[in-house]
């Protein structure tokens, strides 16, 4: 019984050893399980949104960069990439929403619209090596009238290109 247990473990272990197949099977694990990285060397990085935060990786290279936002928050946020040292010169209107227009040409890369709590999206952009800041602009009118601006809130940051 032992000596049989033995002898099919050994089995085991050269069937495995001899068998690209399985070498194959497990880098396509790799590729799919993108999910839980937040960021790698292959242009793709994550960046969760919820109140009241943007975290992003410090660094990204440079090139066809895709952003899979989180939404780990309990509302609806938007994902805004702009080319920018920090916010600092950003223009709000009266409501506290950034003027996306107000960019110089060129500084407003583009963004993931709007999406619910809960939910995850994705978009690809060109980025070259500079300084950008990842923003939610999302502006909620309070039913007393004032208005909750995301961006001021806390919802940006800051990422590096190289
Ligand atoms: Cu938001």
């Amino acid at each position: 019984m032992r000596a049989g247990a033995v002898l099919l473990a050994v089995g085991l272990a050269l069937s495995a050893c001899g068998s690209s197949d399985d070498e194959s099977t497990a880098t396509d694990d790799e590729t799919t399980a993108t999910d839980d990285s937040t960021a790698d060397s292959s242009g793709a990085i994550e960046v969760r949104l919820s109140e009241w935060m943007v975290e992003a990786p410090a660094t990204a290279e440079a090139g066809s960069v895709t952003i899979t936002a989180v939404n780990e928050g309990g509302e609806t946020h938007e994902l805004v990439v702009v080319r920018a040292d920090s916010s600092d010169g950003f223009q709000v209107d009266e409501t506290g929403k950034v003027d996306e227009a107000g960019f110089a040409e060129g500084d407003f890369i583009g963004e993931i619209e709007e999406f619910e709590a809960g939910t995850t999206e994705s978009g690809t952009f060109e980025l070259d090596p500079g300084t950008y800041v990842l923003f939610c602009n999302i502006v909620e009118e309070e039913a007393d009238g004032t208005f909750e601006s995301h961006f001021q809130q806390g919802m940006e940051t800051v990422i590096t290109i190289g």
